[in-house]
């Protein structure tokens, strides 16, 4: 019997992942925990635990007491936040994974934990970015998604631990509002083109950028930590390629729907870290590993996006 639990679950990625579960395993086998008080949480949002992703002992606890099979460890802090303060991002982000590697290690657990195309830097080639490259990240987020693909495979090798990982490019979706990350414009311009008209992008018309519908990341998630063990050749984390765009090419899809759209563009400290990621990636391994295809292309996305905002706002 399957019983999962999502650490972060209040999160962009947590909210979304926590619901397919349910729908998947029945509300009865999930748990969320998240470092936001019980009392602040929705009703219908299921089982619930406010825990620190820094506290091991707590962790663990949740772990066996739940009877806990597999662990989704999404608690981090993003890019943008990252950089804001650098010294907590290393600590949890790293003591997060750490904590929970070691817990797999005593529990034998299945473990799902993100890595991002942050993971590679300017050195990287950046056209079709290959699974294997090289990888010197100049972001404080970006060393500590690279650490911990290296400490993944680490605990796999060592201990055995059943880890596995992408690196998911920026995320989009309509179910929940993404915090302190780069690729965030990606998301904010759908609200500001239905509710005033015109978005000011602080990144550049020309910034590609590797993106995926959250539908895709979620179902990508699921397939991965369902895939058959002999089947998973990479215990760092696994390229996924999405639908690469820059801000301009968005702003066109959009004014397909909403002809009077308007974007401008300002200067911000965001457009060294997306300069430093590549524009587009290779995903060959996962097509071969665990037959990876995407669901959203650009227009889709779009299409979908604006929608379903429009319902929600409405
Ligand atoms: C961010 O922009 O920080 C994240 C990421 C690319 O991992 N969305």
């Amino acid at each position: 019997m399957r019983k999962a639990l999502v650490i972060g679950s209040r999160g962009q990625i947590g909210i979304e992942l926590l619901e397919m579960l349910q729908y998947k395993l029945g509300m009865d086998n999930v748990w969320g925990a998240d470092i936001h008080e019980t009392s602040t949480i929705p009703n219908n949002a299921g089982n619930y635990s406010q825990l620190n992703a820094l506290d091991k002992e707590a962790m663990h606890q949740l772990v066996v007491e739940k009877g806990i099979t597999e662990v989704y460890q999404l608690a981090a802090l993003l890019s943008a936040t990252g950089e804001k303060n650098p010294m907590y991002a290393w600590k949890l982000n790293m003591e997060g994974l750490l904590n929970i590697l070691e817990i797999a290690k005593e529990t034998k657990i299945k473990l799902f934990w993100p890595s991002s195309i942050a993971a590679f830097g300017p050195t990287t080639p950046l056209d079709e970015t290959p699974q294997r490259t090289i990888m010197e990240p100049t972001s404080v987020y970006g060393i500590s998604k690279q650490a911990g693909e290296r400490w993944c495979e680490y605990y796999f090798l060592k201990y055995g631990v059943d880890v596995r990982s992408i690196r998911y490019p920026g995320l989009i979706g309509y179910k929940s509002a993404p915090g302190g990350g780069t690729t965030d414009y990606a998301v904010d311009i759908f609200y500001a083109a239905i509710e005033k008209g015109s978005y000011s992008c602080f990144l550049q018309p020309n910034t590609a950028l590797p993106m995926m519908m959250m539908d895709d990341a979620i179902r990508a998630t699921i397939e991965l930590i369902e895939a058959p063990i002999e089947n998973i050749q990479i215990r760092g984390a696994y390229n996924l390629a999405g639908v690469s765009f820059t801000p301009a090419q968005l702003a066109n899809e959009i004014k397909k729907h909403i002809p009077t759209f308007e974007i401008s563009y300002y200067d911000d400290f965001r457009q060294q870290l997306a300069d430093s990621w590549p524009n587009s990636i290779d995903d060959t391994q996962a097509q071969k590993d665990w037959n990876w295809k995407i669901n959203f292309p650009l227009e889709t996305l779009v299409k979908t996006m604006l929608s379903e905002i429009k319902k929600r706002i409405s």
